[in-house]
């Protein structure tokens, strides 16, 4: 079985993250998504819209993810990977180069962002309306 494994925000859920998610998943045989907590959200400098828990719901809806785990920090990466028997790490390509250093524990790779869609376009739809 083909691990994957990706990271994120995943606020107000759209089809630039399905888009990820399906191709992610499409990588291997099974797709965990590390997804920032609160918390992490505030080091990160972004407020989503959703709780942790609600972004945690919509991602378990999808048939692409299997699993959901917290990210809470920019360092748990690696320990991810060994822990979850990562072969594949992916990312959007907004990314491109910046987990190249996990090259050494499993396959890197990145995916074309999708342009035209953002959950910050979306807030911002939803503030004007
Ligand atoms: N994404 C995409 N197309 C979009 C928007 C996002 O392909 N129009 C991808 C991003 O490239 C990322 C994933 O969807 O791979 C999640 O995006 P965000 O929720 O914005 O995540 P981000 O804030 O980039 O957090 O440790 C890594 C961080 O947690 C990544």
């Amino acid at each position: 079985m083909k691990r994957v494994l990706t990271y994120g925000t995943f606020d107000t859920l759209h089809y630039g993250h399905i888009r990820l998610l399906q191709r992610a998943r499409a990588l291997g045989d099974y797709l965990i998504v590390a997804l920032s907590t609160d918390e992490f959200n505030a080091i990160k400098g972004k407020k989503a819209y959703h709780s942790w828990e609600e972004r945690k719901a919509h991602l378990e809806a999808l048939r692409y993810v299997d699993l959901v785990i917290p990210e809470n920090t920019w360092e748990q990466k690696r320990q991810d990977v060994t822990l979850y028997h990562v072969d594949i790490f992916t990312m959007g390509s907004d990314w491109e180069g910046k987990f190249d250093f996990l090259s050494d524990l499993c396959t890197v790779t990145y995916l074309s962002r999708t342009e035209g869609i953002s959950s910050t376009m979306i807030r911002n739809t939803m503030d004007a309306s």
